[in-house]
């Protein structure tokens, strides 16, 4: 089996997600055990493909995105993440990754996690592994933590795990699924650099007086995320997420120095949001590591949001997204 695949190609494509409870925090740095667990949505307008092909002609990993060489850091990380699959599969081979992400232009949109979830599926297919759901899972967490819930479509629950290490998302069932919508309202320009989400949930983690506060509060987040999803209450989930958000980010700001993703338009877009949502429309706003507002609704108001958000000063592109399909091989 292991000899047939070598040396084809094989092709993923996986979707990007965003929290509706957020990671933030690690209780493994190595392994990449988060250190509680989190809740997403998987989006279907982010998604990434990538083929790998193991060839015994290269002498080292290569990694190409969105059309270039990658750099050295997103090489070295791409390969330490290849060498779990080599391991798992028993070979030394190198192998050539083409990784391309079909967001919108230019969003600056994290894509670690469609980007790891398509890695593990494309490279342990191309490696001779069949790995189940929940292999995946545990395999595309060792790249990215998020990239654990990109191997599901839809809302996903990532497990915070046990002392076994075997952290894994797993898919809940929601009649909110086929009705949710996301309007993403990237926002842009002039921005100092932005700290790594990884560097900057380590730094929250050693530094911040409100962090312990964040690992207590999680928990409860999540037991009422997910009765708000079995019951279908958008507007309960909305609460729980808008709340959790700005949680982690009272958890950021507080950490020393203090990191600090809101820009004036991210403010501006919330402003928005709740003067929406006082006229009855389904709003409700997350943000993740940058200065981009993702607004939770419905396929009804959807449009109406990405209307109101998109002439605000800042926000550069706006787009709409519903719930994202699972991980999957492309023929
Ligand atoms: C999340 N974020 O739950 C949170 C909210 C960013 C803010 O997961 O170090 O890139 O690779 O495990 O997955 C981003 O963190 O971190 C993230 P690593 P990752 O979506």
């Amino acid at each position: 089996m292991v000899a047939a695949m070598l040396g084809q190609a094989v092709t993923a494509r996986a979707c990007a997600n965003i929290a509706l409870v957020k990671y933030w925090g690690k209780r493994d740095a190595a392994l990449n055990l988060p250190a509680a667990g989190s809740l997403s949505l998987t989006l279907a307008a982010l998604a990434t493909q990538t083929t790998v092909t193991f060839d015994r002609a290269l002498a080292q990993d290569e990694l190409e995105l969105d059309g270039f060489s990658a750099r050295f850091a997103d090489t070295a990380r791409a390969s330490e993440f290849l060498d779990l699959v080599r391991a798992a599969a028993r070979i030394t081979t190198r192998a050539r990754v083409i990784s391309k992400n079909e967001f919108p232009t230019a969003s600056g949109l994290a894509s670690s996690a469609s980007g790891y979830a398509a890695l593990a599926l494309a490279a342990s297919r191309a490696a001779g592994l069949a790995l189940s759901e929940r292999e995946l899972s545990i395999l595309a967490r060792r790249g990215s933590g998020s990239a654990a819930r990109s191997i599901y479509g839809g809302f996903v629950r990532m497990n915070a795990g046990d002392a076994s290490d075997a952290a894994y998302a797993e898919p809940l069932a929601s009649p909110l699924a086929d009705t949710v919508r996301m309007v993403i309202a990237i926002v842009g320009g002039g921005t100092p650099k932005q700290h790594g989400s990884r560097d900057a949930m380590e730094h929250t983690a050693a530094t911040s007086p409100y962090y312990p506060a964040w690992l207590a509060l999680v928990p409860q987040d999540l037991a009422a995320a997910e009765a708000a999803l079995a019951k279908g209450d958008l507007e309960a989930l909305g609460t729980i997420a808008e709340a959790n958000a700005l949680a982690m980010h009272a958890s950021a700001l507080a950490a020393r120095p203090g990191i600090v993703y809101w820009q004036p338009a991210t403010l501006a877009v919330h402003a928005e949001v709740r003067g929406l949502r006082a006229c009855g429309v389904a709003a409700w706003a997350t943000m993740d590591a940058g200065p981009h507002v993702k607004v939770l609704t419905t396929e009804q108001d959807a449009p109406t949001i990405a209307m109101r958000v998109k002439d605000i000063p800042g926000v550069t592109a706006v787009t709409i997204s519903a719930a994202g399909p699972p991980a999957s091989l492309v023929p």
